[in-house]
């Protein structure tokens, strides 16, 4: 008889790991929680409909514990043993990313929870980037860079025993899954002694200072962790009151009654001392906070005029104009949960209300009629993803003012996989099929 830890667990213990870590590295990311929790806490006491609906739906226990990461690394080996070190944890790589059209030479994906399950027990996620390196121009850089990668190893070897453990056992005792948390911590630790010279850091830094962020350190340090709030313009606003400089704009939609997708900001980098090989010192910025307001994960159709009306608006560089700009063009997006479900814009879950229950549907009766007689109730899926024009807002903003835009080269979703191991899967299937599989469960299979 096993005695395993769920994975669900584990994740649990990592992510709290991970963000105490994150609070003694960068101590603005612990203001930034304590301003998060009280905006949360002053929204659900002014809306009682909205806790208890987040109640109903199972989604308020989550709420506190809901973070992301982010982290870069440098070769295929580094983010296929990632991928399998995630995998202890209940996390799979979705989505494909290429922000090389942003002008930053990487291509990236999300380790996350899938199931439904999962996802309520906690839905932490880390967006994972590649570096390309074939976007250093100077052939002997590049060589360079790839040699200083060569030489290191992320992971500690406990770290890779337990990976080999955890997939010929299929689990890991709690005992075990401790050690795991901490040896799998290592890999994400800041280090503030570098690998190379300041030299061979300065000309790294000079073709893109992501480079030298992947390059001239010995582990992949988390770059920051992301709280989930219900009200980002608040969180936004009351900022500079805790001592917290935010970034310019808040990246994604506008303010709405439903929320959709995802609306983000961050707060800018930190300026860390660095010792070099030779002993010269210096600094670097890489590490950040950021926080995020999560809303209703959009349908193909959804995000296809998502992100029309988001070109549409364009950008600038004051967060109200901004803001007003977006709410008038999208004036375009229908702003009630009816109109999104029926016009097929959105992805709903849906169950069965006592009154459902009681009396079930019968062959025939039509999803409207069911949802207007209360019988079944349409909860909006949460977007469990990522937006590549607001990743890419948010990289900028980290990297100073000296970000180059360059020529993108083309990326590749196949080199990518190839990279990782394994195929990537697509967001789009996975909320198509939470949405059938609640229908299924209402007793409605032919919506
Ligand atoms: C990742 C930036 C993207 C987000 O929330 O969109 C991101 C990075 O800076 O490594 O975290
Ligand atoms: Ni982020």
């Amino acid at each position: 008889m096993n005695h395993f830890l769920s994975a669900d667990a584990i994740r649990t213990r990592f992510s709290q790991a991970m963000s105490a870590m994150y609070q003694q590295e960068v101590p603005q990311y612990g203001t930034l929680m304590t301003l998060v929790q009280r905006v949360n806490a002053r929204c659900l006491a002014d809306r009682p409909a909205l806790k208890a609906r987040l109640e109903a739906a199972d989604e308020l226990e989550r709420l506190n514990l809901e973070r992301h990461g982010a982290i870069r690394v440098g070769t295929a080996e580094e983010l296929a043993t990632l991928r399998q070190m995630f995998a202890v944890m209940g996390m799979e790589p979705v989505g494909y990313y290429d922000l090389s059209q942003a002008g930053v030479p990487v291509h990236s994906t999300a380790f996350r929870p899938v199931s439904d399950a999962a996802l309520r027990r906690n839905p932490f996620r880390i967006f994972t980037s590649l570096l390309r390196l074939e976007l250093i121009d100077d052939l002997q850089l590049r060589e360079k860079a790839a040699a200083i990668l060569a030489r290191r190893d992320i992971f500690t070897p406990r770290c890779r025993a337990l990976i080999a453990q955890h997939q010929q056992q299929g689990g890991l005792s709690d005992a075990d899954a401790d050690a795991f948390v901490k040896e799998a911590l290592e890999t994400f630790r800041w280090h503030g002694v570098s690998t190379v010279d300041s030299e061979t850091y300065q000309a790294l830094s000079q073709q893109h200072r992501l480079i030298a962020d992947v390059v001239c350190f010995p582990g992949c340090h988390i770059n920051h962790l992301t709280p989930r709030t219900l009200d980002i313009d608040l969180v936004q606003s009351l900022m500079p009151e805790y001592g917290i400089d935010p970034k310019a704009l808040i990246e994604g939609p506008p303010r709405r009654e439903v929320p959709i997708l995802l609306r983000q900001t961050s707060f800018k980098a930190l300026e860390e001392p660095v010792r070099f090989q030779q002993g010269e010192s210096g600094t670097h910025t890489a590490r950040f906070g950021e926080i995020e307001q999560r809303g209703v994960a959009l349908t193909p159709k959804g995000r296809a005029l998502y992100d029309r009306l988001l070109a549409e608006a364009g950008t600038g560089t004051d967060n109200q104009q901004h803001q007003q700009r977006l709410a008038e063009v999208f004036r375009d997006f229908p702003d009630d949960e009816r109109s999104l479900r029926e016009q097929q814009l959105a992805w709903f879950d849906y169950r069965l209300s006592e009154k459902g229950e009681a009396q079930p549907p019968r062959p025939g009766e039509s999803l409207a009629t069911l949802i207007e007689q209360g019988r079944i109730i349409a909860d909006p899926v949460v977007y469990e993803d990522f937006l590549p024009v607001s990743a890419a807002g948010i990289f900028q903003s980290n990297l100073g003012d000296k970000a180059q835009a360059r020529t993108a080269g083309n990326a590749s979703r196949a080199d990518f996989e190839a990279a990782l191991g394994a195929s990537v899967q697509d967001e789009m299937q996975l909320y198509q099929a939470r949405q059938q599989q609640s229908l299924v469960r209402c007793g409605i299979s032919d919506a």
